[in-house]
């Protein structure tokens, strides 16, 4: 035996000492948990676990990585990308928030993306997902959930930017988002959260059984909401299966409560299970009503429906994670200290009910406290976060059926600590068939003594562990700005990204066609369009020079500033900020991009190039000469 997993050993000791004084059920004010160890004890175990790791953090200057990492950015309303295994940051996207570097909500391109829920300046996102095609990543898209505002996003790959926003109609906070893995992604599965009256018009607030939820299928093309499912209890998280038959959810309310202890007082829950098939053949078939709010069909897929089966489950389960091939889907109890194993193929026999839907369940083991969500490293282990034991888990899933059976088999392989209190967790490529398990990356909530204080507010820690021998071993801290629910791992040869915009991009596509009713030719022309009180401003840049030094408005005009970079050097992106106008925005090579605002303040205005691009970047300016009314 090693000597470090010998100190595993008393690591694990300790925890069940811990486990013994906070007991099974002790799971309120979880967060204030006491560390297990300091980060004093751990660095010299840790230091020795990193060196022995067969794959290593360290990604040299100038080297690339081998994977993008996609995170949710929480209620920072972003997706950021990172570079796996070296954990830098490589890139913001906004998506629900706004973002002063790229203009993102305030330029008319990004408003009109985000249509409806423009005026909206906040949101929380929690789960990306790349769209895939036979249960493989394909590259195209990201999906993310709004949980704040009740929407979902769609990033484009080849650009890395959102290019889609939707609200939810009927219904409050999306919370679970998967996509359909298998025949290709066609829909997208959204989970809202929150039970609600309906119509919710405040005349029928105190009819708390009356109140529901509906689960979302929404067109990964379109965008539009293809059809919505009422069901009992309220929603989690949710996944798919391989076949693209299926989608199933967790429910943590299976109470229909409206307090903390009340959705506590069940032994179970549920997860539900939704037949895609057969939603298409009740939408199709015309078997739907619409609520007040839209024209979607909504479909009652509530208990006794033929459209979905209710499995029970123990206690306010979470996250629900499909195994890569396929076979297994684990259910995360959070206040069982137990996962349930779901044999996939047995959907089929539960929903022509030839069995009860506790038979689809081959397993139910304990794992240790507080078990959020389980990853995969496609050699039929599992990872599972244990939030109030700071641990990741790692155990046979195989192993766990036969235990569960009662053969007197050892399913836990590892446990190790994480620091701490782990939510997600995610493998490398392994919510697909391609899953290689090479790395898993456990998201923590807390990073307590990790890192140099920064005041009251603390990062989180995503901590990077090598799972390609026998032993996890953590060889990388990653402090992470608030708050990455989810992440996503992909091979770098899966993505392929533009090195300039197209010039037909349909992202800037309106705003040329606005040029072209303007009679401008946006490669070209620097031109002023009057238009009543309406001034288009369209001119172009070229480092590191605009192609207009001034121009006049008058008081009180509407302005809208349109610039197309003709530069054609990958990098060369430029800004335009309009002093003391809350204007900015970026405008990559070759892109066009506009922003509108008032000219409320006579005399010189000065706007200026804010995303560095030359020597002259300094000198890259120019003046709004506005009129007095
Ligand atoms: S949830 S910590 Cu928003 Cu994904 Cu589980
Ligand atoms: Cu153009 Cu800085
Ligand atoms: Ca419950």
């Amino acid at each position: 035996m090693s000597k470090e997993s010998e100190s595993s050993n008393n690591v694990s000791l300790e925890n069940e000492e811990r486990r013994k004084f906070f007991g099974k059920t002790a799971l309120l004010g979880a967060g204030a948990v006491a560390a297990p160890m300091t980060a004093t004890m751990f660095a010299t175990m840790a230091k020795a676990n990193a060196a022995e790791a067969a794959n290593s953090a360290t990604i040299h200057p100038g080297e690339l990585d081998e994977y993008y990492g996609f995170w949710s950015g929480g209620h920072s309303g972003e997706v950021r990308i990172l570079g796996i295994p070296s954990m830098r940051e490589l890139m913001r996207i906004p998506v629900f928030n706004i973002d002063s570097a790229t203009g993102w909500g305030l330029t008319d391109e990004s408003k009109r993306i985000k249509g409806d829920s423009a005026h909206l300046l906040a949101g929380d996102s929690h789960h990306p997902h790349m769209s895939m095609t036979d249960g493989r990543y394909n590259g195209k898209y990201v999906f993310i959930n709004d949980k704040a505002n009740t929407r979902v996003a769609r990033i484009r790959c080849d650009i890395m930017k959102t290019d889609k926003i939707t609200t939810i109609p009927n219904c409050q906070a999306i919370h679970g988002l998967r996509v359909q893995k298998v025949p290709h992604t066609k829909y997208l599965f959204a989970n809202a959260e929150f039970r609600i009256p309906h119509p919710n018009n405040g005349l029928n607030m105190d009819d708390v059984p009356g109140y529901y939820t509906l689960f979302n299928g929404v067109d990964a093309e379109s965008m539009d909401v293809s059809w919505q499912i009422i069901v009992d209890g309220n929603l989690d998280n949710t996944d798919a299966d391989y076949t693209g038959k299926y989608a199933f959810s967790t429910c943590y309310n299976s109470e229909g409560a409206i307090d903390l202890t009340g959705s506590m007082k069940a032994e179970r829950d549920h997860l539900v299970i939704f037949n895609i098939e057969r939603i298409e053949a009740a939408v199709k078939a015309g078997k739907f009503i619409t609520l007040a709010g839209s024209d979607v069909p909504v479909l009652d897929g509530r208990k006794g429906s033929d459209l979905t089966r209710y499995v029970p489950v123990p206690k306010n389960p979470h996250g629900i994670n499909t195994a890569p091939g396929g076979k297994y889907a684990v259910a995360n109890g959070k206040l069982s200290p137990t996962v349930t194993v779901f044999q996939l193929d047995k959907f089929d026999a539960l929903f022509e009910d030839k069995i009860k839907p506790r038979d689809t369940v081959v397993a139910e083991v304990e794992l240790g406290l507080g078990p959020l969500h389980t990853a995969f490293d496609g050699k039929g282990n599992a990872f599972t976060t244990l939030f109030i034991d700071s641990q990741v888990c790692k155990w046979n899933v195989e192993k766990a059926i036969q235990a569960y059976n009662g053969e007197n088999v050892d399913y836990i392989l590892q446990k190790l600590d994480v620091h701490y209190q782990p939510g997600h967790n995610h493998t490398s490529m392994g919510e697909t068939r391609d899953a290689d398990g090479k790395y898993l990356v456990s998201l923590q909530k807390f990073a307590k003594d990790r890192f140099l204080q920064c005041g009251p507010l603390h990062p989180e820690n995503d901590q990077l562990i090598d799972i390609s021998g026998d032993e996890m071993k953590l060889i990388h801290d990653g402090p992470t700005y608030a708050e990455p629910h989810d992440c996503m791992i992909v091979h770098r040869s899966k993505v392929k990204t533009r090195k300039l915009y197209d010039r037909e991009d349909p992202t800037f596509a309106g705003t040329i066609a606005m040029a072209k009713a303007d009679g401008v030719n946006v490669h070209t022309d620097n031109k002023i369009i009057r238009d009543g009180n309406k001034v288009r401003v369209y001119m172009t840049s070229v480092a590191p020079a605009y192609g207009m030094n001034e121009f006049s408005v008058k008081q009180g005009d509407e302005v809208t500033v349109v610039i197309t970079n003709l530069d054609q050097i990958e990098d060369v992106t430029h800004g335009f900020c309009m002093v003391n106008h809350g204007v900015q925005m970026e405008i990559s090579p070759q892109q066009t991009a506009s922003v509108t605002f008032m000219a409320d303040k006579p005399g010189v205005q000065w706007f200026y190039c804010n995303w560095f691009c030359h020597a002259l970047h300094m000198e890259m300016r120019g003046r709004m000469l506005v009129e007095p009314a």
